[in-house]
C-alpha cells in the first residue's frame, strides 16, 4: 500500500508543475452555475487518470471533470473494489484569481473506505499523504491530528458556501461566523482547509456543500493522522457507497478527537447565542 500512496505522491506533484505557472493567468471555460472550471482542471486530470489507468488498470476512477466538459468521469473497477478519486484542482475559484491556496487531490477508496490519499498545495509546495495503517506526514515529516482540548486560540476551518438544501444559512452557521468563541479561517479549497486537522493545525474543519472528490483525499490523510470524519449529525462518513455517485454533496465535520464533541454541539441550532443582527 505504501507503494501505491507513493505513486499517487510523485504523480500529485507532477499535476501541481502542470497548473502552477498558469495561476492568475487562466479563465473560465464555462460558468456552469457556480462551478469554475478551466483547461487546467482538465489538463491535470487527464494526467492523473491516464497515469493511474496505465499502472492501475482494475482500478475504478472517479473525477470531478472530463474532457468533454459534460459532467464528470466515472469508470468502474474491473475487478475489486478500488476507486480512485480525483480533484485536479479544488479551490479553482483561488486558481483563476491568482489567489494561492489550491490543491490536487488523488484519493483511493477500498469498498467506500479512505485507504490512502494525498493533497498537494501546488503553491506552497507542501505534499500532504497518508491513509490506514500509513500515518500521515506532510513533505515526509510525520503529522499528527491535535489531541488537546480546544482553546480560545483554537482554529476552526469553515468552506464558503454554508447555504442548506433550501439555500439558507443554518443558524448554527451564522452563530459560528458571529462568535468569538472558535477562530473562524476560510481558504478557498475545501480539501486544504480540511488537512489543517490532520495537520495539528485546526481542532475542526466543516464543509456543507463539498462533492465526494472534496473530501476523499483529505479524509485518507486525516484518519491516518489519528483524525475524525463524521456527518454534521455525528455518523462516519465511511464507508460511503459509490453505486450511482453522480456529484451529490457530501457534508462533512473534520475533527481532533479532542474537539469532536464541542464541535458537534456548535452543530445544534441552539448551542451559540447569535449576535446576528436582523
Ligand atoms: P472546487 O474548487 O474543486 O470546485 C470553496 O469554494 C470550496 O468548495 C472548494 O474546495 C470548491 O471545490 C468547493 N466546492 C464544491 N462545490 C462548489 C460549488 N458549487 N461552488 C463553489 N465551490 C464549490
Ligand atoms: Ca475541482
Amino acid at each position: 500500500m505504501q507503494h501505491d500512496l507513493d505513486f499517487a505522491c510523485a504523480l500529485a506533484r507532477s499535476a501541481g508543475a502542470i497548473v502552477r505557472e498558469h495561476q492568475g493567468r487562466t479563465e473560465r471555460l464555462t460558468k456552469q452555475g457556480d462551478e469554475a472550471v478551466t483547461a487546467l482542471d482538465r489538463d491535470s486530470q487527464r494526467h492523473i487518470v491516464a497515469a493511474l489507468t496505465a499502472r492501475f488498470p482494475n482500478d475504478g476512477i472517479l473525477g470531478e471533470e472530463n474532457d468533454a466538459g459534460t459532467g464528470i468521469t466515472f469508470t468502474q473497477p474491473r475487478s475489486g473494489k478500488r476507486v480512485w478519486v480525483i480533484d485536479p484542482i479544488d479551490g479553482t475559484n483561488n486558481f483563476v484569481a491568482g489567489l494561492g491556496n489550491f490543491a490536487v487531490c488523488i484519493g483511493l477508496l477500498d469498498d467506500g473506505y479512505p485507504i490512502l490519499g494525498v493533497v498537494y498545495d501546488v503553491m506552497r509546495d507542501q505534499l500532504f499523504a497518508g491513509g490506514t495503517d500509513l500515518g500521515a506526514t506532510c513533505n515526509g515529516q510525520s503529522i499528527s491530528a491535535l489531541t488537546t482540548p480546544p482553546t480560545a486560540a483554537s482554529l476552526l476551518m469553515l468552506t464558503s458556501n454554508m447555504l442548506n438544501a433550501q439555500g439558507r444559512m443554518p443558524t448554527w452557521a451564522a452563530a459560528l461566523h458571529a462568535q468569538t468563541t472558535w477562530k473562524i479561517r476560510v481558504l478557498g479549497s475545501a480539501a486544504l482547509e480540511a488537512v489543517m486537522v490532520a495537520a495539528g493545525i485546526a481542532q475542526g474543519s466543516i464543509t456543507v456543500n463539498g462533492k465526494l472528490w472534496d473530501i476523499a483525499a483529505a479524509a485518507a490523510v486525516i484518519l491516518g493522522a489519528g483524525g475524525e470524519v463524521i456527518d454534521l449529525s455525528g455518523k462516519p462518513v465511511f464507508p460511503l457507497s459509490l453505486a450511482g455517485y453522480n456529484g451529490g454533496k457530501v457534508p462533512y465535520l473534520a475533527a481532533a478527537p479532542s474537539a469532536k464533541a464541542a464541535l458537534l454541539a456548535c452543530l445544534k441550532p441552539s448551542s451559540l447565542v447569535s449576535s446576528v443582527d436582523p
